[in-house]
């Protein structure tokens, strides 16, 4: 038992492992091992979370590239945060659902959202609903920060009252979690006892407001005065982050309601293309981050425990280059959709203004 609240008698049932305040982790930075490494997954499924970052690492950077070139309009990256979006992506069902802020793409690509589509959002070349998420269950982009968890939470306690076991899963960055609508999309998580997980990625930043500034407490501490578990974990650590959100999907499915991890990370990169993160913050950190490195850790461990090898390793680099040229390929193929659909479906009855609007743009 992790918690108990004190004016209700409800018993919270969450791992051992989950107490106290050091972060649950399974791979040191230098991929030795600290924790058990088995999670349950296949040696197949264990070199898919590797091809997976390593795509992800390419389509970031790459995208930063489209942006510098004038095919994109603003880009959020996410690199050195694909442990955290691919580890919880990966331990969501196909029944499940998940709802993204505006830097997961990582986590868009693991539950099969075409990126070129996903794209468009960052081309402007629709206005915000450039994938079906009902395809995928990924839901839209969303930048108003912690809104999303409001729906999130919603989804959740649809899936529970159709009788389902499937479960929604919200991202959040340290910023967000100090928004209303974290709290009330948590309260109410756990008032109704709703199949969610609360995934924060604490990155560090919220633009150029860093996390010490932000809350003076601890983000996963927040869960036990709202009477469910929380949980903090090493966001640079995929298999950790595997084992805690299949962990808190696991406890949603069986009825016992929502949880919150906490997954510590950093954002390597700018806040989006449209930011110079040295005006704010000392390059020495950004250094030191690196070091904890994601994807190297959990290539040194794959490779040393004998799941994969160099070739293996090598295959995932070519084919996430030629991936990432087709999705680029993608992005400059697709061209604006038509002028007029920027004044459809609108109004039924289109004021004057918007009239006059219509003419001047398209003439006629
Ligand atoms: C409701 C709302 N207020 C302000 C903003 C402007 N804004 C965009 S991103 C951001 C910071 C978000 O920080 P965090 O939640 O830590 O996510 P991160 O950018 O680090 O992924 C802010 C304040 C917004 N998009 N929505
Ligand atoms: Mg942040």
């Amino acid at each position: 038992m992790l918690s108990t609240s004190p004016h209700q008698e409800l018993e919270v049932d969450a791992p051992e492992h989950w107490a106290g305040t050091a972060p649950v982790r399974i791979l040191s930075p230098d991929g030795s091992v600290v924790g058990d490494p088995d999670v349950g997954l296949s040696d197949e499924r264990l070199r898919e979370l590797l091809r997976l970052m390593i795509r992800a690492r390419r389509l970031d950077r790459e995208c930063m590239a489209l942006q510098r070139q004038g095919q994109l309009t603003v880009y959020p990256p996410f690199e050195g945060q694909e442990a955290a979006q691919i580890g919880s992506a990966s331990a969501l069902g196909s029944d499940d659902w998940a709802f993204p802020t505006f830097r997961e793409l990582a986590a868009a690509i693991v539950r099969g959202v075409d990126p070129v589509q996903y794209l468009w959002y960052h081309r402007g070349t629709w206005h915000g609903g450039p994938y079906d998420p009902r395809a995928t269950r990924f839901g839209p982009i969303c930048v108003p920060v912690a809104t999303q968890l409001c729906h999130a939470v919603g989804v959740a306690m649809g899936l529970k009252m159709d009788g389902t076991t499937a479960c929604a899963l919200g991202y959040f960055g340290d910023g967000s979690a100090s928004e209303g609508d974290f709290h009330e999309a948590a309260n109410l998580a756990a008032v109704f006892s709703a199949p969610a997980v609360l995934f924060c990625q604490n990155n560090g930043w919220a633009i150029s407001v860093p996390t010490s500034q932000q809350t003076a407490g601890e983000i996963w501490q927040r869960a036990e005065g709202l009477g469910f578990p929380g949980v903090r974990v090493d966001g640079n650590d995929v298999l950790a982050v595997y084992r805690v959100t299949s962990e808190a999907v696991a406890r949603a499915r069986r009825g016992d309601g929502p949880t919150l991890i906490e997954a510590l990370t950093y954002r390597l990169g700018p806040h989006t293309t449209a930011d110079d993160a040295s005006r704010y913050r000392d390059e020495g950190d950004v250094e030191r981050w690196r070091t904890y490195d994601p994807i190297d850790r959990y290539r040194t461990w794959l490779v040393a425990a004998g799941h994969a090898d160099l070739d293996f390793v090598a295959s995932c680099e070519e084919e996430a280059a030629q991936w990432v040229s087709e999705v680029r390929a993608g992005v400059i193929a697709t061209e604006p959709p038509p002028a007029e659909w920027m004044f459809d479906w609108v109004y039924a009855a289109p004021p004057d203004i918007l009239d006059r609007e219509r003419t001047e743009a398209l003439g006629g």
